[in-house]
């Protein structure tokens, strides 16, 4: 290690005094004027997990769903998924270090965990479409190169193509090429091969709207859409024109304010989709022939997708076990469907991709969704050599089943939530089930439900046990919160402190959407009054 670069670069992206950041649900995210250290010390601190990992490490700079000032940087693991969490310690230290102890904390963490810095180190970088993100990403190189690691700048990405490129590079090409063309052919070929089966291909199933947010994921759906436009065609809104980031757009605004996006125009009973700023979430909705809005989230996506898993199971004839993954946030209507009615073990994990991913990786077939669209499937490598080898010697009926379900597997983004991807799982399941948007709808109904966020002086007074299904302090809060659900019928509520925001998170769902609403406002206030509430508090 060269010290004395070291603290000459980093003099150079020095770090204000006293700011204290935390490795969140996803990463750094804050303002994008108070990240240039923490993106570079992440250059260094990707380094030191490429050497010791022996595997390339990839950094992607965005804050996804967060408004256009914020930014954000997230490290990827060797197999794609998110940094293994005594790295994230390792980050959070490293970032917080004050200037003259930050060599210090980079020696503390090449010793705790052994890293060979003779090893070669190698870094794939990517970027979303922010003002920000290019300058940002600069840092991050500039952390790489003074401590002698190599890497590749990818330019602009989807996070998800990102995790696809570390997770193909460490398995040397065997779970595709790591280049965006290879994404692109991968995906586009079992999307066609899929849609080909499919004896529905009438217009309704062949078109789908988009909103991109006016993110990166308008750029790249351009760039692929001409691979699989035999098989869907796509109309993209909100492509970044004119509008600002996430702004009356995308996946978490129309998930958290239940209804479309600003600039989409939507006929009813038309198909649409919303990715977020970064293209790692999807969610889906439609208007009705009266004019009332429909959303598809994540727990029907992850309804759709395990229904359609476990019919190809079955006529196949493998009884392989398939578990799906929720948080706290899912409907409680999902989970009993799930439950009762199909039949497949459903788990609750704390908010975050990476705590659903491990989860996921129990099972033969693991299907994780958070409510916000956020999710992917898993197939254990059991599941694929089996299904290859069906797929070569059934009989007729049974080597088409298991073919699908290969292209099925191959069309799944297994590094990490995919909004391109989904998309195209999605709308390749409905064209072979031959399902219209509202028969995926009416699966079951959803109970009526509100998110609402809480500003607090402090967001940490709140910790959470049980999945963050109960509030453990501050003292009397989750007391208050029981009394409140008592009030209402087939009711639920909780609080958690954001992980990518400044604020306190609220769900509440009940019987109907006055009480939902009523409930999310009264624990809301309990929050405030509790919690350290700042501002003007929860109107109602
Ligand atoms: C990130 C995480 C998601 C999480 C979301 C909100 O999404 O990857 O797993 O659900 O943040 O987290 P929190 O409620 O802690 O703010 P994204 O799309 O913003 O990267």
């Amino acid at each position: 290690m060269d010290l004395g670069a070291i603290t000459k670069y980093s003099a150079l992206h020095a770090k204000p005094n006293g700011l204290i950041l935390q490795y969140g649900t996803a990463g750094f995210r804050t303002k994008a004027e108070h990240l240039d250290h923490v993106m570079f010390r992440m250059g260094l601190l990707a380094v030191l997990r490429s050497k010791q990992t022996k595997s390339t490490i990839g950094v992607m700079v965005t804050a996804s769903h967060n408004p256009e000032e914020d930014n954000g940087v997230k490290l990827v693991d060797p197999l794609g998924e998110m940094l293994a969490p005594s790295w994230e310690e390792h980050a959070t230290c490293l970032a917080n270090a004050e200037e003259q102890d930050m060599q210090r904390v980079l020696i503390d963490v090449s010793e705790k965990e052994a890293v060979n810095l003779q090893q070669d180190a190698f870094v794939v970088i990517g970027r979303d479409t922010r003002p920000s993100s290019e300058k940002l990403s600069q840092s991050v190189i500039d952390g790489v190169t003074v401590l002698g690691g190599q890497f590749h700048d990818y330019g602009l990405l989807t996070t998800p193509q990102l995790h696809y490129m570390v997770y193909c590079r460490n398995t040397g090409g065997r779970y595709g090429k790591a280049t965006v063309e290879g994404y692109y052919q991968k995906l586009s070929k079992a999307f066609v091969e899929l849609t080909k089966q499919a004896s529905c291909s009438g217009d309704e199933y062949r078109s789908l709207k988009v909103d991109c947010a006016n993110g990166i994921g308008a750029l790249k759906l351009r760039e692929m859409e001409h691979y699989f436009s035999q098989g869907l065609s796509v109309q993209l809104f909100n492509d970044g024109s004119k509008g600002k980031l996430n702004h009356l757009c995308g996946a978490d605004f129309v998930k958290s304010h239940q209804k479309p996006p600003q600039g989409m125009e939507i006929k009813s009973n038309e198909r649409c989709c919303s990715f977020d700023g970064d293209a790692d979430r999807i969610v889906y909705y439609y208007h009705d022939a009266d004019g009332h809005f429909h959303l598809i989230d994540g727990d029907k996506i992850a309804t759709l997708i395990s229904s359609f898993l476990k019919e190809l199971l079955v006529e196949i004839g493998e009884s392989l076990n398939i578990g799906v993954v929720q948080t706290a946030y899912a409907n409680g209507s999902s989970t009993r469907y799930l439950e009762e009615v199909m039949k497949v073990p459903v788990y609750c994990t704390k908010t975050g991709v990476k705590h659903l991913h491990h989860k996921a990786q129990e099972f033969d077939i693991g299907v994780y969704f958070e409510a916000n669209g956020h999710g992917t499937a898993l197939f254990s490598t059991t599941v694929e050599r089996k299904i290859k080898q069906s797929a070569e010697q059934l009989e007729d009926k049974k080597r088409k089943a298991a073919k699908m379900l290969e292209n099925i597997i191959d069309l799944f983004n297994q590094a990490a939530g995919d909004a391109i991807s989904d998309m195209l799982v999605i709308e390749a399941i409905l064209a072979l089930k031959g399902l219209t948007v509202q028969q995926w709808d009416a699966l079951y109904t959803d109970l009526p439900n509100r998110q609402l966020k809480v500003q607090v002086a402090d967001r940490r007074v709140i910790s959470t046990t049980n999945a963050e299904r109960q509030a453990v302090t501050p003292p009397g809060l989750q007391e208050a919160i029981n009394d409140l659900v008592k009030k209402y019928k087939l009711s639920r509520a909780f609080v958690r402190p954001s992980g990518t925001e400044d604020v306190v998170r609220v769900y509440a769902e009940a019987d109907s959407q006055e009480s939902a609403d009523h409930l999310a406002h009264e624990v809301s206030l309990a929050v405030f009054q509790l919690a350290g509430g700042i501002g003007e508090g929860p109107q109602p």
